[in-house]
């Protein structure tokens, strides 16, 4: 197994918060090779982690507040419901790790169960944005004196490295807001295996997983009438004309997001409405679009309950416990190691 050798940078910004930066870049190629192989391929593609710069992590904020993106609300909703007995599962000896931490209210819930039934808390969030992490670190520490806080600012592979080789507590992983949805099968197996080989036998994945429905509750978390989901997969271009000097039009391209129900996914698009080319300066290239042609920018996958079940048995998992909402739209589970 390869173990990375991170550099930690550490600063005590208060006694109860750490901040941990992997120095050394994470393994991930380059925004600018990421754009030109994305935009060479027949169909052209981007990959979603590019979404969360500033303005982006921003706009997914408002996408989770908007009415009818569903995952949100069904979610804390099942949080809401269920954390006690949750919590009721774990001794003080706990800590708890969330992957990809982003707006904190439904982790709140959580971190406010352990600390009810247990007192102290170590809490580690890990996230690539260094900034958020220590704005809603800064928070929690204000509002509750019995936690503790190490911030990990990594990739997920990185920072779960970096916690096999420093810490024996035992761990609660959080995985919310059925991310797990914008890998393919195999690449969802893939990453779930690698966390389960940083787990011990006592440790536990809590993760957030969204159900197949209905093509249009599907279809309007998608298209939300205020046009924020569209904005947020268009400042995607946005990006690209400032970090790599291109010259995209944002008002010759459209978002488009449907249901592909042969494949169990919301695909997220962006068609171009005229034939055109656009001018990459960073990359010295130019890429052509045909109207109508589209650059495929997110799958967001939705499962069934046997879905879950294989995932967690692929992975090397149960499943002691899944929770759902009232409407049976989304669903939270404790996944075992085996
Ligand atoms: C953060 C990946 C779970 O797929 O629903 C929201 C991102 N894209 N609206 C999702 C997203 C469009 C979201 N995930």
């Amino acid at each position: 197994l390869d173990i990375l050798d991170i550099d930690i940078a550490q600063s005590r910004t208060s006694n109860r918060l750490k901040v941990r930066t992997a120095k050394k870049q994470p393994a991930f190629s380059s925004f600018a090779d990421d754009v030109s192989t994305g935009l060479s391929a027949t169909p052209k593609t981007l990959p979603p982690r590019y979404f969360y710069d500033k303005a982006g992590s921003e706009l997914f904020e408002e996408i989770c507040n908007s009415p009818e993106y569903y995952p949100t609300d069904c979610e804390r909703e099942i949080i809401d419901d269920n954390m006690h007995e949750i919590a009721q599962a774990f001794d003080s000896e706990t800590c708890i790790v969330e992957l990809g931490s982003g707006s904190s209210v439904k982790t709140e819930l959580i971190l406010k169960a352990f600390m009810h039934l247990n007192g102290r808390l170590e809490y580690v969030p890990i996230d690539i944005s260094k900034s958020m992490l220590v704005e809603s670190s800064r928070k929690l520490l204000r509002k509750y004196n019995k936690l503790h806080i190490t911030a990990l600012a990594a990739d997920y592979q990185t920072a779960l490295d970096h916690l096999r080789q420093n810490r024996t507590d035992r761990k609660l992983i959080l995985f919310l807001g059925s991310s797990i949805g914008n890998f393919t099968a195999d690449e969802q197996i893939a990453f779930l295996s690698g966390i389960r080989e940083d787990m011990d036998e006592s440790d536990r994945l809590l993760i957030g997983i969204d159900l197949i429905k209905d093509r249009d509750i599907l279809e309007s978390a998608y298209n939300d009438s205020r046009g924020i989901t569209a904005r947020f997969n268009l400042n995607l271009l946005h990006r690209i004309n400032r970090e790599l000097d291109s010259d995209f039009n944002l008002d010759a391209f459209q978002h488009q997001a449907h249901l592909n129900e042969k494949k169990g996914r919301v695909e997220m698009h962006l068609r171009s409405l005229e034939d055109q080319t656009v001018t990459i300066d960073a990359l010295y290239k130019e890429f052509r679009f045909t109207e109508n042609e589209t650059i495929h920018t997110e799958n967001s996958y939705k499962f069934t309950r046997q879905q879950i079940l294989d995932l967690a048995f692929d992975s090397g998992f149960t499943v002691d416990t899944s929770w759902y909402d009232r409407k049976q739209w989304f669903s939270v589970n404790l996944f075992h190691p085996v």
